[in-house]
């Protein structure tokens, strides 16, 4: 199988996470793309290939004007405006009964970002781009004719909707990949997007809420109890021609391998129904019971087995990386899940 990646996506270096205490390290490090390159190169099954530049008008597709113009030229103009260099974080944000933007990059960013752990760093546009990149050339792959492609996208994509980002997210590669390749499928083509990150795909679902060709199906913990809190409720099912065509599946934080795998059943029930000529999964590896900041009770040898489910769907598929945090282990995971697809 062949993997796509990019080197660009070390030039994102977040500074420091957040937590009740303070300051803490950030958990979308650089290393993980290490680790998952390290584990991928000793499988003899997969091919490390440089993803090339995203073509023209690729995020456009997905993400309004505005929100792009911002992204691209936050940075500098955070700098510009005397602040620090660890990257631009809102000290204010919006809320529903905001009126405009404002025009200090901090004040945008308080009307775009929708938390306040995803710092624009210097190099954070240009990573998220080649994120998006390793998507695309994935989906290229699929769409050409392979079975199965991967996508080491970092900075991870599905927290990020048309004109909103958060949850380490900045561009949906997901959505952009599949955007990029739709006018390939035909008129009537349906894809489906399952979503495995232990964090509900909020932009994700946002993208394509009205959207009655894209299934999106989402697996993660209950946001009563964890991150975004704000969506991934069973109730959000899609709206005029995209109605029943979300789905989410809230799960408990005490679940394991189990009761994941039930899930996941019912989750490949749907699509099989849906019958998707693609299928993208955004593979979030923090389902990994180690997780630091996830936890739904997998071993990485767990993910080998819904590797397996996936795969007995015999759809052509796109696997992405989304987040999963635990460097130990996070290699040992996104192989486990790959082989059976290989
Ligand atoms: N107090 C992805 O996995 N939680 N994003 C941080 C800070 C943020 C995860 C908690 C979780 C975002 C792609
Ligand atoms: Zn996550």
């Amino acid at each position: 199988m062949r993997v796509f990646f990019s080197d660009q996506h070390a030039l994102h270096v977040p500074r420091y996470g957040l937590s009740a205490e303070g300051r803490v390290s950030p958990p979308d490090v650089p290393a993980r793309v290490d680790a998952i390159r390290a584990t991928l190169t000793r499988s003899a099954r997969c091919d490390a290939v440089r993803a090339g530049r995203l073509p023209d008008g690729a995020l456009q597709r997905v993400h309004d004007r505005g929100y792009l113009d911002f992204l691209r030229t936050a940075y500098e103009r955070w700098i510009a405006a005397g602040e620090t260099s660890s990257g631009v974080l809102p000290d204010l944000f919006a809320g529903r009964t905001a009126h405009r933007p404002g025009r200090h990059p901090s004040n945008l960013a308080g009307w775009f970002c929708f938390d306040a752990f995803t710092p624009i760093t210097k190099g954070t546009y240009v990573a998220a781009c080649a994120a998006a990149a390793c998507a695309v050339a994935a989906a290229e792959a699929v769409v050409a004719g392979e079975r199965c492609a991967y996508g080491l996208c970092r900075p991870p994509g599905h927290h990020a909707g048309r004109d909103f980002y958060g949850g380490y997210c900045y561009l949906n590669s997901a959505a952009i990949a599949l955007e990029t390749v739709r006018p390939r499928l035909g008129a009537a083509a349906r894809a489906a997007i399952l979503d495995l990150d232990a964090h509900h795909g909020n932009g994700t679902q946002q993208i394509y809420y009205r959207d009655g060709r894209v299934l999106c199906v989402s697996l993660h913990a209950d946001p009563a109890d964890d991150y975004p809190y704000y969506w991934g409720y069973a109730d959000e099912r899609g709206e005029g021609p995209g109605e029943g065509f979300n789905v989410n599946l809230p799960l408990a934080l005490s679940t394991g391998e189990m009761a994941y795998g039930d899930a996941l059943r019912k989750a490949l029930a749907v699509i099989e129904d849906f019958g998707p000529d693609l299928l993208f999964v955004s593979l979030g590896c923090d389902a990994l019971v180690t997780d630091p900041i996830g936890g739904l009770g997998l071993e990485p040898d767990g993910f080998g087995r819904l590797g397996e489910q996936v795969a007995a769907l015999r759809r052509p598929t796109v696997v992405l990386q989304e987040g999963g945090y635990d460097l130990e282990r996070l290699g040992d995971a996104v192989a486990a899940f790959l082989a059976p697809l290989a």
